[in-house]
C-alpha cells in the first residue's frame, strides 16, 4: 500500500502532465513552445494536508516571439483541479537550456552550410559522425548578440557510431548558436590542428583481455533493514523523506533521529543546490566553458537511469523519478534514485592487552544516491547516515575529461596532455550544498571554532595548553567564511532551545575538507560570473524566495548582480534564526594521465557530527555481528576490511 502524496513528494507524472495540459492551451505560447523547470513552491505547500493540490511554477518560452513567462499552478489534489495561477514574464534569455533544446541546435548546426564548411577543412566530411555539445555562454555573449539566447558549440568527432563522443575533440572551431531561432550565427575558426589520432574507447577489452577478478557477493539474508512507506524512510533510528526536483534531483526532507522514543530533528532540507564548473585554461574552445549545471541544465532531467547500469549492491529500494522535459513532456528516470545499506568497516573497537578481551562493532550506513550525468562528466551524490549519528554527503566525480585539441608539439599551459593532440585543461568543481538546519527545533545559531595557544602564561605554564575558541556568526553581514584546516577549525549549529547535561546548546558539528579557491584574476568573468566560491560557508537567514545560491535563473544572467552575495546584504540577523547554511566544497582538478580515457571516481565532500547533540556514543545499542570474522575455510579470506565503499567495482576487486 501506497501513503497518500504528502508535499514534500517528488511531483507526480499525472501532476506534471495536468499543468502542461493547461499550459499548451494558451495561445501566447506559439506554436513551439518549451519548458523548463517544474518545481513545488514548497514554502506554501508546507502547510497543506496529504494528497491535496500542490503549488508549482514552471517556465514557458515562445521562440517565435523571444518570451518566457514563469508559470504558476496548482497540482490537482482531492481538495482541487489542476488549474492555472498567474503568468508573469522572465527575460527569454534567462531559463535553462534543456536536453531538447540541445539536440535541435545540435542538428541545425550538423546542418549548417557554416559548419559543414568549417569541418571540410578538416577532412571531416561525414556529419552524422560529428556531435556539437551547446554550452551555456553566460558573460561571454558578443556584444553584438547580447540580447539574444545565445549558446556556443563545443564540436567533437567520432571515427564510427559507437567511438567515445568526447575523445576527439575538433580543435578551435567554436560555433555562435540561437537557441529560438535554431541557427548558427557565426563560427570562429582559430585555425585547423591536427585531430586526435589514438582513440578513447574504454569498453572491455579495447585495451586488452580483462583482468581475473574473484566473485564479491553482498548478501542480506534477512532482506533490507530499512522500511519505505511512500516516501518515509526509516532505517535503524533515522528517518526522513525522500524529495526530487528540477533544479536539485534528490532532496532530503525532515531528517531526523529518535534518540531513545524522542523525535530529534536534524535538518529540514538537504541538497546540492548548485554546481559551478569554471575552466581555467585560455584556449579558444576552452574558455568560456563555466557551467551552472543545476541552474543553466538542471539536475532533474540529467539524472541516469540506474536500469541502464546497476551501481549499488544488496537490498536495493529504488525510486523512480520524473522531469518535465524541454518539449513539455514527462521524462520517466526509472530508477533514478537508490537506497541501500553498506558495510562500513570499523564503527567502534577496544582490545583489552590484560583479559584479551575484544570488543568491536561492525559500521553500517544507509545511502542514499543519484547519478547525474552532465554531458561528458557523471556526478554521483551520496547521502549516508551512521549509526553514530553523523550524516554525510560525498560527490563521486567520474565521466569522461572535457579536453581540447593541441598541436604538435606544443606543451599546454593550463592543462595535461592526456592522449596525442589531446590535452585536458585544468578545471574546478563547485557543489554548493543548502542545508537547512532544525538542530531540535528550527531556530538555530551558528558558531564557528578554530584552536589556538593559551597566551596567558599563569593558565598555560607549560606552553601546550590549547582552547577552542568559539565565535558567534551573528548577522549575515558576517557569514561568508573561509575554512582553515590549520586553525582545526570547523563550525557548530547549535540548538536555540535545548541544551545538554553539561549545559550547552545541543548542536552539529559541520566539517568541510580542505578545498579550493578559484585562483583566476580579479575581475575576471569566471570570478563574476559565481561571487559565491569566494567563501566556502555562507549563512542566511530562511526566506521563501532565496532559493538557488547563483539566483533563479543563472543562464545569460548579469554579473555578481543575484544570488546569495545579494540576498547578505540584507544583513539579517543569524542569532536564533531558521538558519539555511550554503557550504561551498570545491576540488581543483588538474588531469592526470591515469584519467583518460575514463576518470576513476574522485571523492570530495562533507559531514555533519553530532557534536553534543547525544549525551554519549549513541552507537553503544549495536550488537555484534561475529559472522563477519569467522575464518574462512582456504583459510586467506578473513575480512576485506578497510573499505566500505561496495557501490563501485573499480579498484576494490583484488585484495
Ligand atoms: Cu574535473
Amino acid at each position: 500500500m501506497t501513503a497518500e502524496r504528502r508535499w514534500s513528494d517528488p511531483l507526480t507524472p499525472g501532476e506534471i502532465s495536468d499543468v502542461i495540459t493547461l499550459v499548451k492551451a494558451d495561445a501566447r505560447i506559439g506554436s513551439r513552445p518549451r519548458f523548463w523547470g517544474i518545481a513545488v513552491e514548497e514554502h506554501i505547500a508546507r502547510s497543506l494536508a496529504a494528497g491535496q493540490g500542490r503549488p508549482v511554477r514552471l517556465v514557458v518560452m515562445n521562440p517565435d516571439e523571444h518570451a518566457a513567462w514563469e508559470v504558476t499552478a496548482w497540482t490537482a489534489g482531492v481538495d482541487r483541479a489542476a488549474s492555472l495561477a498567474g503568468w508573469s514574464a522572465v527575460d527569454a534569455k534567462r531559463p535553462g537550456v534543456s536536453s531538447e533544446e540541445a539536440r535541435m541546435i545540435a542538428q541545425a548546426a550538423r546542418n549548417s552550410p557554416l559548419l559543414i564548411e568549417a569541418l571540410a577543412k578538416r577532412g571531416i566530411t561525414d556529419m552524422s559522425l560529428v556531435s556539437i555539445d551547446p554550452e551555456s555562454i553566460t558573460g561571454f555573449e558578443p556584444a553584438d548578440l547580447a540580447e539574444r539566447r545565445l549558446s556556443w558549440g563545443t564540436v567533437w568527432y567520432r571515427e564510427s557510431p559507437d567511438d567515445n563522443g568526447y575523445a576527439r575533440p575538433v580543435a578551435g572551431l567554436v560555433p555562435i548558436l540561437d537557441l529560438e531561432t535554431l541557427e548558427v550565427i557565426r563560427i570562429e575558426d582559430h585555425g585547423v590542428i591536427p585531430m586526435a589520432s589514438e582513440g578513447g574507447n574504454f569498453r572491455s577489452g579495447t585495451w586488452g583481455p580483462d583482468r581475473s577478478v574473484a566473485p564479491l557477493e553482498i548478501t542480506q539474508p534477512e532482506g533490507a533493514g530499512f522500511s519505505v512507506d511512500g516516501h518515509l524512510v526509516n532505517w535503524q533510528n533515522w528517518s526522513f523523506r525522500v524529495g526530487f526536483t528540477h533544479r536539485e534531483g534528490l532532496v532530503l526532507h525532515d531528517v531526523s533521529y529518535n534518540d531513545a522514543g524522542t523525535e530529534r530533528p536534524v535538518l529540514r532540507r538537504a541538497a546540492v543546490n548548485e554546481m559551478y564548473v569554471p575552466y581555467l585554461d585560455a584556449d579558444p574552445t576552452a574558455y568560456r566553458k563555466n557551467f551552472f549545471d543545476w541552474g543553466e541544465y538542471g539536475a532533474g532531467p540529467l539524472t541516469a537511469s540506474l536500469e541502464l547500469g546497476c551501481d549499488c549492491l544488496g537490498e536495493i529500494k529504488y525510486f523512480d523519478a520524473y522531469a518535465l522535459d524541454g518539449m513539455g513532456d514527462v521524462k520517466t528516470i526509472s530508477n533514478g534514485i537508490c537506497l541501500h545499506e553498506e558495510d562500513f568497516s570499523i564503527l567502534w573497537k577496544h582490545v583489552n592487552t590484560r583479559t584479551d578481551e575484544a570488543d568491536v562493532r561492525r559500521a553500517r550506513r544507509l545511502v542514499i544516491s543519484f547519478f547525474a550525468t552532465v554531458a561528458n562528466y557523471d556526478y554521483g551524490f551520496y547521502w549516508s547516515l551512521y549509526q553514530d549519528g553523523s550524516i554525510e554527503l560525498e560527490v563521486k566525480l567520474t565521466g569522461i575529461l572535457s579536453v581540447s585539441g593541441i598541436a604538435d608539439g606544443e606543451a599546454p599551459l593550463s592543462g595535461r596532455m592526456v592522449s596525442p593532440n589531446v590535452q585536458a585543461p585544468i578545471h574546478q568543481h563547485y557543489f554548493a550544498v543548502r542545508l537547512d538546519t532544525s538542530i531540535d527545533g528550527p531556530l538555530n545559531r551558528l558558531v564557528e571554532v578554530h584552536a589556538e595557544v593559551e597566551e596567558d602564561e599563569e593558565l598555560n605554564p607549560y606552553g601546550n595548553a590549547v582552547k577552542m575558541v568559539p565565535t558567534l556568526i551573528a548577522s549575515e553581514k558576517d557569514a561568508g567564511r573561509l575554512n582553515d584546516s590549520s586553525r582545526a577549525q570547523h563550525w557548530r549549529v547549535e540548538s536555540a532551545h535545548r541544551t545538554n547535561r553539561f549545559d550547552e546548546p545541543t548542536a552539529y558539528r559541520l566539517v568541510l575538507p580542505n578545498t579550493t579557491r578559484l585562483f583566476s584574476k580579479p575581475g575576471s568573468i569566471v570570478e563574476r560570473k559565481a561571487p559565491f566560491v569566494a567563501k566556502h560557508l555562507w549563512a542566511t537567514a530562511y526566506e521563501p524566495s532565496e532559493r538557488f545560491i547563483a539566483g533563479d535563473y543563472p543562464n545569460q544572467a548579469p554579473l555578481s548582480a543575484e544570488g546569495i552575495t545579494a540576498w547578505q546584504e540584507a544583513d539579517r540577523s543569524l542569532d536564533g534564526a531558521e538558519l539555511v547554511l550554503w557550504p561551498i566544497v570545491g576540488t581543483h582538478h588538474y588531469p592526470r594521465p591515469e584519467e583518460w580515457p575514463i576518470m576513476p571516481v574522485a571523492r570530495i565532500g562533507l559531514r555533519l557530527e553530532p557534536d553534543g547533540f547525544f549525551t554519549r556514543n549513541p552507537s553503544l545499542d549495536v550488537p555484534m555481528s561475529d559472522a563477519a570474522c569467522r575464518p574462512r575455510a582456504e583459510g586467506h579470506g578473513h575480512d576485506h576490511s578497510g573499505h566500505g565503499d561496495h557501490g563501485h567495482h573499480d579498484h576494490h576487486d583484488h585484495h
